[in-house]
């Protein structure tokens, strides 16, 4: 393959029925790793993503929170702006399916698709009637025997049957051609497994897709068929040719998809609509396929697969707020290897941050620059030949921004980044081994000098590799040593002794503040415990008094950080409790509550404190929330 010296990345564009979680962020962040690591080595880099915008799912959302679907768009999209934001993506551009330019490129696609004729010689597409059951979660039809008790696995929604006139696509005779090209490696599948999943496909075939829908309204009109809307995944795709001026710039187009090597990324979810549909289409229209598509793993939080049903999504703006950005981008990519399916445990990110980033390249940094505080009067010292280690450390680093990149132009991110810090441990190491404290007690000053030219210069080379997975990060690190932000470039990082002597060394703060792992709030809310009772009869339950009681007065009990003690008004009487729950509510908090509680417990006598009743509360893990009555219930009520 002819590497073309212009880099086209995509990312999928992301639906809007609901905010940013942190599988979609895991793409995004690896395009931008991706575009930027090209860029550092010279490549014209064009890195696009955006937004999926159109179709039942959207519809359907909108109507569900009373808004217009237009109105959910513009409202969703801006979480997505601003979480790439957030998270410093680089993206060149933007797209929506809902802006004019878009629309116009798919409508001027399916006319062409609409006019063209199959490899069989009858035309690409055609009418007919579908008949199926539709699964709105996935926008797709699906089959009886992909339900599992009658709904969709993935959604765990019953499907809704549908029958009506579609145009359809003629897939059958591109499925031959197809399965050759991604044989012969003209369209590049990767990783080896998915591509070997792409090839059974082709190989057991596949029926002709439907294009358009009738019953749905809530996108672009088919311009051969306005009674037709164009399917939402045959509006989708098309966002990677009409983003770069398929339908308006012949140049721009030319430029970023002939003459580009372009780049799909994406997640197994979306395998069949990447790698046989889209290139077939491509096909009929006669346009070039991409280059490479490549498929990266699917994880699942704490051993479940990501949903908002069970609460699991992890916001990548929150985890932003507790790590920092570029720490978020660090953690994300290196859950696991790239390509490979995996679990995000959560708990492990601060021990990470601590690690990786907190000790090993955080100290580093102010390792070195405290140093040559200390020791070089806070200017970056001469280098010298006769540095002890210097030449096994230098032997380790020349070649490394080769191999790195080598990395990066094969997907290995997980090892592009784990080879910049293996320099960033190598540099520690060299330190260690050297001490220059101990030189510089024996009054060998200017190997002291020597020594931290040669920690510095293989800091910046490491910066250079870092900047792609960490730019603020890295240009925090760098101002640190005076270094000037046009020899960000993967040439600086393949230079020695580029590292400019007498700079002006200034450390503000520590750059990766080390984080305590019990005090980081959890994002992800453990699981509640499976509760076991025995069975109780209708008369033991009606044993129990249940009322409701409103709190007159309510104050701490000295020396127990955990108790109150209640005053409280149960309509025919006042009675004094103590409750376990000084560490969720202040004293103030509770006047004025109408609580529930067990009338008839026995008395008991807690810290010396008569209690008569127990207040109720439901408990998860640390979090205890108080049975409240909503509404005008007097005090004194039962509960039945
Ligand atoms: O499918 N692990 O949009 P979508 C890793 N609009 N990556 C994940 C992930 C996870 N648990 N969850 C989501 C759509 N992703 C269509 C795409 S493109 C023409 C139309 C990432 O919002 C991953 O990239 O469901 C996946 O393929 C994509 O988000 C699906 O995003």
């Amino acid at each position: 393959m002819t590497v073309l010296n212009r880099f086209f990345v995509t990312t999928p564009i992301y639906y809007v029925n609901d905010k940013p979680h942190i599988g979609h962020a895991y793409t995004s962040i690896a395009a931008d790793f991706l575009a930027r690591f090209h860029r550092l080595a010279g490549r014209d880099s064009f890195f696009l993503t955006g937004t999926d915008e159109h179709g039942t799912k959207i519809a359907e959302t909108a109507a569900a929170a009373g808004k217009t679907p237009q109105a959910l768009c513009d409202e969703v999209v801006e979480q997505y702006r601003g979480t790439w934001r957030t998270l410093g993506l680089s993206n060149d551009y933007f797209v929506r399916t809902t802006d004019a330019r878009h629309v116009a490129a798919v409508q001027k696609l399916l006319t062409v698709l609409n006019g063209a004729t199959a490899p069989n010689g009858r035309e690409a597409v055609y009418a007919g009637v579908y008949e199926g059951l539709y699964c709105t979660g996935c926008e797709k039809f699906i089959t009886e025997s992909d339900l599992v008790d009658g709904m969709c696995p993935d959604h765990k929604m019953p499907p809704t049957p549908l029958k009506e006139k579609n145009y359809f696509f003629r897939l059958q005779p591109y499925l031959a051609i197809l399965k050759e090209m991604v044989e012969k490696n003209e369209l590049v599948i990767l990783p080896d497994e998915r591509r070997r999943e792409v090839l059974g496909l082709l190989t057991t075939g596949l029926p002709d897709f439907s294009i358009s829908r009738e019953s749905e309204k809530w996108g672009i009109p088919l311009p051969f068929d306005p009674t037709q809307t164009a399917y939402v995944w045959i509006d989708a795709l098309p966002n990677y040719i009409s983003a770069i001026g398929y339908g308006d710039d012949p140049q721009q187009f030319d430029r970023w998809w002939n003459k580009a090597e372009v780049v799909h990324l994406m997640a197994k979810d979306i395998l069949k609509f990447h790698t046989i549909y889209w290139p077939a289409m491509l096909m009929a229209a006669g346009l070039k396929l991409p280059d490479r598509i490549f498929i990266h793993g699917f994880f699942t939080i704490n051993g479940e697969k990501m949903g908002k049903s069970l609460g699991n999504m992890i916001d990548p703006r929150k985890m932003a707020e507790i790590y920092g950005a570029d720490a978020t981008r660090y953690l994300l990519l290196n859950q696991y290897p790239f390509g490979v399916d995996g679990d995000v445990k959560e708990r492990e990110f601060a021990t990470k941050y601590n690690s990786d980033l907190a000790n090993d390249l955080g100290n580093l940094v102010s390792r070195v620059a405290k140093m040559m505080i200390q020791y070089c009067d806070g200017v970056i010292p001469a280098p010298r030949a006769d540095v002890p280690g210097q030449n096994e450390v230098m032997e380790m680093a020349v070649d490394l921004p080769d191999a790195v990149y080598n990395h990066v132009c094969n997907f290995r991110i997980t090892e592009a980044i784990a080879g910049a810090m293996n320099l960033v441990r190598a540099t520690n190491k060299f330190i260690e081994d050297a001490a220059p404290w101990k030189l510089a007690k024996n009054g060998q000053q200017e190997t002291v000098g020597g020594v931290l030219y040669t920690a510095g210069e293989l800091l910046r080379i490491a910066s250079i590799l870092l900047y792609p997975i960490m730019p603020e990060k890295v240009r925090e690190i760098r101002s640190v040593f005076g270094l000037e932000d046009k020899n960000l470039t993967l040439d600086s990082a393949r230079t020695w002794f580029n590292l400019p002597h007498g700079n002006r060394v200034t450390l503000k703060e520590s750059i990766f503040p080390r984080l305590d792992a019990k005090a980081i709030p959890m994002l992800v809310p453990p699981k509640a415990e499976p509760v076991t009772v025995d069975l109780v009869s209708f008369d033991d339950f009606g044993r129990v008094s249940l009322r409701v009681a409103r709190v007159i007065a309510a104050e701490r009990v000295p020396k127990a950080d955990k108790l109150l003690k209640l005053q409280i008004d149960l309509g025919d009487e006042k009675r004094q409790i103590i409750a376990g729950i000084a560490q969720q509510y202040a004293p103030e908090e509770m006047i004025g509550k109408s609580i529930i509680v067990v009338a008839n417990l026995q008395p008991a006598t807690i810290r010396g404190i008569e209690s008569r009743g127990m207040l109720l509360a439901a408990k998860n893990g640390g979090t205890l929330r108080l049975l409240t009555v909503d509404g005008d219930i007097p005090p004194g009520a039962s509960i039945g």
